[in-house]
């Protein structure tokens, strides 16, 4: 499947729909510079979904998508504000939404499930979803325990939708390995926090500038609520605490807010540094159009170079 095709894109890369950060006027940025832009809805409700999905369409005209995070208490406003208002793709995270896909499809909306689990993979297919995000645990923010080098090709051999690998994707070598592995197209979220236009406060960027792969760990293991961020105070706190058996609504209340602090408030102890393992690769602040340009330029570079050396 051409995933370009599918989304009327130039970039068969889609960019993740990070809460508190992939806001109306950047998504029209990413999609503007050729991928699929994805407001993260994360725990908007449904009054501001609406404002921001307008605002999108005032700053492009090319397609965008909206993600709607399913453990946020308004998701079935914010599926409902979708329809509504016309949204081209949408893709869900961190639960199952089945519920909403019929209605979805009857509205001509191209489902796009983010999964972490061949078994929910299998689910979303029968379901009627069009595609499927396979996210592997390397990502950054809420993840599941399958890596995308095992389990995408996993997921490949037992559907018969487009798969789109995510998790572990920063470079176009690594795009070119997700193709490898049967996907038809990549999502990136850590990358893009390292752009001039990500509207995250300038210690957010820094962080994920200078941290390498073993500066990110993942908290809430034993609640069950995993959310991979560069290692700070906070981390080491929440760890702490669920240690002591503290509850998983509490928790989540409590990382939410974290990230609220990272993002606008740049406070880097206290805040929720949501990145993935490629952090180690993004080292500079790029402009969103050179971070895409450059990945399709490697990925068909190392293309090149690997069908001319055998
Ligand atoms: O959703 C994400 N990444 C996120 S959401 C988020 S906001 C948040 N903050 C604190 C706690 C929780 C969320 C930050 N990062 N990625 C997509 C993703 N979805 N990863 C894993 C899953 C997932 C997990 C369980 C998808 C489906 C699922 O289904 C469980 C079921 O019901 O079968």
């Amino acid at each position: 499947m051409n995933l370009n095709k599918m989304l009327g894109t130039k970039y068969p890369i889609i960019q993740g729909g990070m809460a508190n950060i992939a806001t109306g006027a950047f998504v029209a940025i990413v999609s503007n510079a050729g991928a699929l832009g994805l407001i993260g809805t994360g725990s908007m409700n449904a009054d501001e979904v609406r404002e921001q999905i307008r605002l999108c369409k005032s700053l492009t005209d090319k397609p965008f998508g909206i993600n709607i995070m399913l453990l946020n208490p308004e998701a079935e406003k914010i599926a409902q504000v979708a329809i509504e208002e016309k949204v081209k793709v949408v893709t869900t995270g961190a639960g199952n939404p089945s519920a909403y896909i019929k209605s979805w499809k009857e509205n001509g909306i191209i489902v796009i499930p983010v999964v972490s689990a061949v078994v929910l993979a299998k689910r979303m297919e029968q379901m009627g979803a069009d595609a499927v995000i396979m996210e592997g645990t390397e990502a950054g923010g809420h993840i599941g325990e399958a890596t995308t080098m095992a389990v995408l090709p996993q997921v490949v051999k037992e559907v018969n939708i487009p798969v789109i690998a995510a998790g572990g994707i920063a470079t176009g070598e690594q795009m070119l390995a997700a193709y490898v592995l049967g996907a038809c197209g990549v999502q990136i979220g850590t990358c893009l926090l390292a752009s001039e236009e990500c509207p995250i406060h300038q210690n957010y960027k820094d962080a994920v500038i200078s941290a390498n792969h073993r500066d990110v760990v993942v908290t809430g293991r034993i609640n069950g609520t995993p959310v991979r961020l560069i290692k700070n105070n906070m981390a080491k706190n929440y760890i702490n605490l669920e240690k002591l058996g503290a509850d998983k609504t509490e928790l989540e209340e409590f990382t939410l807010g974290s990230l609220r602090k990272a993002v606008f408030d740049g406070n880097i102890k206290e805040g929720s540094l949501m990145a993935g393992q490629v952090v180690g690769l993004v080292n500079e602040i790029k402009a969103v159009k050179e971070i895409l340009d450059t990945m399709m330029q490697e990925y068909n570079e190392r293309l090149n170079q690997i069908k001319a050396e055998n």
